[in-house]
């Protein structure tokens, strides 16, 4: 019998969490073959990643995961051979007890955000707290061996590859967005929270010399371009051109398409937690807005991933990237450190793509939750 997993995700606030969780979800179905419940509080935020959905239904099943409506009215279940707590949800109290119930005690596992910090690979797997004889055990994702790995789905480096080579798809798959990019046009999607440091990066790509056309999902980045442009409204179907930037507001798209839509660009701005790790497997440069933190903490995970993706680059390179990132999370000057940038297009391009290269020889976050179960029986 193949093992049954559940997960658990409570939306603090954006997609980030119900992004996460719905991938794996559908991940450990679809390649590892394993029944998935997927609890979720708010389906509402779900619907925008998978517009199938049915908000008003508390139980049904989406690409062979069943979805569950996890409301305050808690109906008791069995629980689950493994149970997945994603970054540090509380669990419904009777759920609790009827995994201290089980005759054999489930596998128990707290999701954590994704860090580079160095102290991730210490704490991976280490026992956490314990329900009565239930132990809860952390499991970090990461970017190096020795931490849990990424969500990479089965031949999807090959798939991006392919699209990437084949102009006629990548030219049907804009279209059907509403873009049609002129010769020569650099692509860039952007994909942020409010941010003071749009105004100077808009400045400069205004100012380039070559065009650019800014591709910008519907999102909260969406006021600062506004203001921007100095119009009253901006909202998705909207194209407004200044100097050499065509901006184009496009709608929220399902992940699927997402992915494509970064495939499809020259260099990416994307945010959070899972539009950053998507843009890395796009192989393309890309330029992260952190989700901020009390006390700046944010800042030093910024850093630290700076610090694994800039190795190998060559030293004016990598200051260039470096300002550029800390530029756009610190409201610092974009249109400086964006020219700077752009002299080292072409090393930045293949680095993309070893980076990516490199990421992917290593095992994907499923295999290794499934790895762990597997070693725990
Ligand atoms: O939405 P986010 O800002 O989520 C954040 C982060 O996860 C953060 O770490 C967490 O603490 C906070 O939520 C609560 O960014 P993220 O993680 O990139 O999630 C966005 C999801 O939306 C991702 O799965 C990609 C998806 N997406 C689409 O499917 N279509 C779109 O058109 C766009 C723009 C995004």
């Amino acid at each position: 019998m193949p093992a049954n997993w559940d997960i658990f995700c409570t939306v603090v606030d954006n997609y980030g969490d119900i992004g996460v969780t719905w991938r794996l979800a559908r991940q450990l179905v679809a390649e590892h073959g394993l029944t998935v419940r997927l609890w979720v509080d708010d389906l509402r935020s779900f619907e925008r990643l998978c517009p199938e959905l049915a908000i008003d239904c508390t139980q049904q099943v989406q690409q062979g995961v069943e979805v569950r409506h996890w409301s305050g009215d808690w109906q008791p279940v069995d629980a689950a051979d493994v149970v997945i707590a994603a970054f540090a949800c509380q669990l419904p109290a009777p759920y609790l007890e009827a995994m201290a119930e089980r005759e054999r005690v489930p596998l128990w596992l707290n999701l954590d955000y994704l860090s580079a910090e160095d102290w991730i690979v210490g704490c991976h797997r280490l026992p956490s707290l314990k329900y009565k004889q239930v132990q809860k055990f952390f499991f970090f994702p990461g970017f190096v061996p020795g931490t849990g790995g990424l969500l990479r789905e089965a031949g999807l480096l090959e798939q991006r590859r392919a699209f990437q080579a084949d102009r006629l798809a990548r030219r049907d798959f804009l279209r059907g967005l509403g873009v049609e990019p002129t010769d020569g046009e650099r692509l860039i999607s952007l994909f942020a929270y409010e941010n003071p440091a749009v105004a100077g990066w808009l400045d400069a790509l205004a100012a380039d010399t070559r065009p650019t056309r800014l591709l910008v999902p519907e999102g909260r980045v969406l006021a600062d371009v506004r203001d921007w442009l100095g119009v009253a409204a901006l909202e998705v179907g909207d194209s407004q051109v200044r100097g050499a930037l065509a901006v184009q507001v496009l709608p929220f798209v399902p992940q699927q398409d997402y992915d494509r839509l970064l495939w499809s660009c020259d260099f990416n701005a994307i945010r959070g937690e899972d539009s950053f790790i998507r843009a890395q497997w796009a192989g393309r440069p890309l330029l992260w807005h952190i989700y901020r933190q009390e006390e700046d903490v944010h800042l030093d995970k910024l850093e630290a991933f700076l610090v694994l993706y800039t190795r190998g680059l060559s030293a004016p390179a990598r200051e260039a990237f470096n300002g550029w990132w800390r530029a756009w999370n610190t409201a610092g000057d974009m249109g400086q450190a964006w020219s700077a940038l752009l002299r080292h297009e072409s090393e930045l391009n293949e680095h993309a793509e070893r980076w990516c290269r490199e990421l992917g020889s290593q095992v994907d976050l499923s295999t290794a939750l499934v790895q762990f179960q597997q070693s725990s029986i």
